[in-house]
């Protein structure tokens, strides 16, 4: 079989670039020890409500600008509602879902996780700037997904 030259350099370039990819996901896993930060906090979906944890749903001050909130991201609703927090504040967002995978995305910000059923999610976020953000939930979860939209007010 004759292989044109252009094909044969495509392909070893081709291969080159997948060897190199394996290569540079084999030393981070196996040298570097890295991977997906799942499994790091579990919780039994069913009990999410009842747990200790997201019982006390509301903004707690834990520090000079520094919140701590749960949050429960159901079907259709992020609980507790809406948010206020002054400026320059640092929130710590903890989040569990009792139900199906749901999105927590904070628009004009880095936040946007995954709240999957059976992992607790946590993600920080210092507020510099004043406005209402928009949280909304960016996976579909089911008929009422695009009710899932809650805001948080920096003033
Ligand atoms: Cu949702």
């Amino acid at each position: 079989m004759r292989i044109h030259h252009y094909e044969k350099l495509w392909l070893i370039i081709g291969s080159l670039i997948l060897i190199i990819f394996l290569s540079i996901l084999a030393v981070q896993t196996f040298v570097l020890d890295m991977g997906p930060p799942s499994h790091a906090e579990t919780i039994d979906p069913q009990s999410v409500r009842e747990s200790e944890l997201f019982a006390n749903t509301g903004l707690q001050e834990v520090g000079d600008k520094e919140y701590e909130i749960a949050m429960i991201a159901e079907m259709f609703a992020f609980r507790p509602g809406d948010l206020e927090v002054p400026v320059g504040s640092t929130v710590h967002f903890t989040l569990a879902s009792p139900d199906v995978t749901h999105g927590f995305k904070i628009t004009d910000t880095n936040i946007n996780v995954m709240v999957v059923p059976g992992h607790i999610s946590k993600i920080s976020h210092t507020f510099d700037e004043s406005g209402e953000y928009l949280i909304l939930c960016n996976e579909y979860c089911g008929l009422g997904h695009e009710y899932m939209a809650n805001t948080i007010t920096v003033k």
